[in-house]
């Protein structure tokens, strides 16, 4: 199928441009960790709820039609965990990722299990598949949420439990793992989701929350908030 997406002219010294929503917690991820590195981008915002990313006449770009997508020097990028990893590489100097090969494997795993063994399990669209096509109740659609949620996380706390956990997922230094770890209990909370079982998540949450990188990151502070 021919491939007709344009991506939109950019300067080389123009800042990044971010598709984001303020619900969308992969692009809060991407929010999270371009604050940590202070990289400046222009948001441009996507309504997810209105259904503007499936729109061809809004302005979107991402030929899978999700957010984020950022344009650095008019080139696209896709897939928070890919986008983070290219800003790791292109902007080092505050690393997302430490610098021992298995300590890089441990942190992509912690940030691979919330991105897709929990995450696409309660996205959107899956959502609306639950509702719409296969016309389970609201209180169903809420049950599946919290429990794939819930149990995706008691897993992240087991793995948390192996001794090289400090303050965030991996020492003492906020991370690609802890860009995935709280938007992930944000959107936990919204469904009411229990979270007694995971105190080490939970500390971790409570300590990234403190930091302002996160706190501009989070939903309620987007221009975009409703
Ligand atoms: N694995 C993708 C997930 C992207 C994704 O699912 N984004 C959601 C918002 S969090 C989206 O655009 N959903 C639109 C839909 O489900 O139709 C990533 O990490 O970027």
């Amino acid at each position: 199928m021919p491939n007709n997406y344009t991506v939109p002219p950019c300067s080389k010294n123009q800042a990044m441009k971010l598709y984001t929503y303020f619900r969308s917690s992969a692009a809060y991820r991407v929010r999270i960790a371009m604050n940590l590195k202070g990289l400046d981008y222009e948001p441009e915002f996507i309504h997810l709820a209105k259904g503007k990313h499936n729109d061809d006449s809004s302005g979107v770009v991402n030929p899978a039609k999700l957010v984020p997508a950022l344009i650095d020097e008019g080139n696209l990028l896709t897939q928070s965990l890919a986008i983070m990893e290219y800003l790791d590489e292109t902007h080092p100097a505050v690393p997302l990722l430490p610098t021992a090969p298995l300590d890089r494997a441990r942190v992509r795993a912690l940030s691979l299990l919330i991105a897709c063994e929990i995450h696409p399990l309660n996205n959107l669209r899956a959502l609306k598949y639950l509702n719409g096509v296969l016309k389970v109740t609201e209180e169903q659609k809420n049950a599946w949420y919290r429990h794939w949620v819930e149990d995706g996380l008691a897993k992240l706390e087991a793995m948390l439990a192996d001794g090289k956990t400090g303050a965030f997922c991996h020492g003492n230094t906020p991370g690609m793992a802890d860009c995935c770890l709280v938007p992930q209990i944000a959107n936990g909370k919204r469904f009411d989701c229990n979270f007694d079982h995971v105190p080490t998540v939970m500390r971790i949450y409570e300590a990234c929350n403190e930091l302002e990188a996160f706190k501009n990151a989070a939903p309620a502070s987007q221009p975009d908030a409703e």
